[in-house]
């Protein structure tokens, strides 16, 4: 039996910002775009206290403003905010090899061959983060994936979740559908026709039935996850896939300068990343969302990896003259992909 654990922090970049300000811990705090909530942007976090307030992760800033006027309003500080996952992943490290980095608050480690038991695992990597960052994360362990991070959710913040097999009745089938990895609003929407609402339900449907709903892979999966069967690997590769940067404008816009300037300095901060990391690209992709939220891509490949500015800032610009600007522009991102380790670093 595998025993998998699921690690996320609490309100990360909430909880970042507050470290390093302490007279902001205790208060509403909501993290994202520019940090002033009369501007266009999305709000990336809320601290517990700001969600008492119903301010959610997606939520415009406008409408989070609305619902609590006294909350603190932050930028996204990206760059600090990645230096403390990396002492985070670096303290997961330290306890297994087998580590799967799923994004800049939350990993996948394999506990199997690991002689104390789940308990004690759990509370160390807690104190260990703790001491070294002064941040606190939620901890699920489980026998595969699926079920470890829906157990490290379950009971946030600073909350340890330990499921076995035989739980998955009791703890697994009361919760909604949604809760499922793979399951977003469309299919939610879909299974709700069918009546469908939670994941016990979901396990009592033929397996037949769901694969003619959905088809043979994703109907197969979900009779599985409804039944928190999981036997994928955790991908272990420490190299990370792209780095990336985007932006949406205050106001939609079509002057060729102003999107072209905001490109130059999303090359210069995915330069600085890759340079800081250590990764040369050899392909560089820009996006562009157009006021009426189509979105497109370019991307050019390089003939050899690459952080040189220059020639990203060439590439992007290259990408960008591929796209036909008839309408106004919303947002404009770049990305730096197909990474490989600079021998030097
Ligand atoms: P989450 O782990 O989903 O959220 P969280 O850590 O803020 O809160 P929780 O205690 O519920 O885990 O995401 C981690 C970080 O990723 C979050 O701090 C900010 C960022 N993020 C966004 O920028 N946009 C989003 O829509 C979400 C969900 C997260
Ligand atoms: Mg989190």
């Amino acid at each position: 039996m595998r025993r998998i654990l699921h690690m996320d922090m609490d309100a990360f970049f909430a909880a970042v910002e507050a470290l390093r300000r302490p007279e902001l811990r205790g208060k509403p705090l909501v993290i994202g775009g520019s940090g002033d909530p009369t501007k266009r942007g999305v709000v990336s976090t809320a601290s517990y206290e700001a969600r008492t307030y119903g301010i959610h992760s997606a939520m415009p800033l406008i409408k989070a403003y609305k619902l609590c006027p006294h909350a603190v309003f932050l930028p996204v500080d990206y760059q600090e905010y990645s230096r403390v996952s990396h002492i985070i992943k670096d303290i997961l490290a330290e306890f297994s090899p087998v580590i799967e980095d799923v994004g800049i608050d939350e990993a996948f480690l394999d506990i199997s061959e690991m002689e104390k038991s789940s308990e004690h695992i759990a509370h160390e990597i807690k104190e260990r983060i703790k001491g070294r960052t002064g941040l606190t994360c939620s901890i699920g362990i489980a026998p595969n994936k699926l079920l470890a991070k829906i157990a490290s959710d379950m009971q946030k913040p600073d909350g340890l979740t330990i499921l076995a097999g035989k739980d998955v009745e009791a703890r697994i089938w009361p919760l909604p559908v949604r809760k499922l990895w793979g399951v977003g609003p469309k299919t939610e929407g879909y299974l709700k026709q069918l009546n469908i609402r939670i994941i016990g339900e979901l396990a009592a449907a033929p397996r037949d039935d769901l694969i003619e709903q959905f088809g043979k892979s994703y109907g197969q999966y979900l009779y599985e996850a409804s039944h928190g069967i999981d036997d994928s690997p955790l991908v272990t590769q420490w190299e990370p896939k792209s780095a990336s940067r985007e932006t949406t404008f205050q106001s939609d816009t079509d002057n060729w300068q102003t999107i072209a300037r905001s490109l130059a300095d999303l090359v210069r901060e995915v330069a600085n990343d890759l340079m800081e990391r250590g990764y040369k690209s050899r392909n560089v992709t820009v996006k562009i969302r157009f006021s009426d939220f189509q979105t497109q891509t370019r991307a050019r490949t390089l003939p050899a990896a690459t952080d040189d500015l220059e020639t990203l800032r060439r590439e992007a610009f290259a990408c960008l003259s591929k796209f036909e600007l008839k309408k106004k522009v919303r947002l404009v991102g770049v990305r730096a992909r197909r990474l490989t380790a600079s021998e030097i670093h």
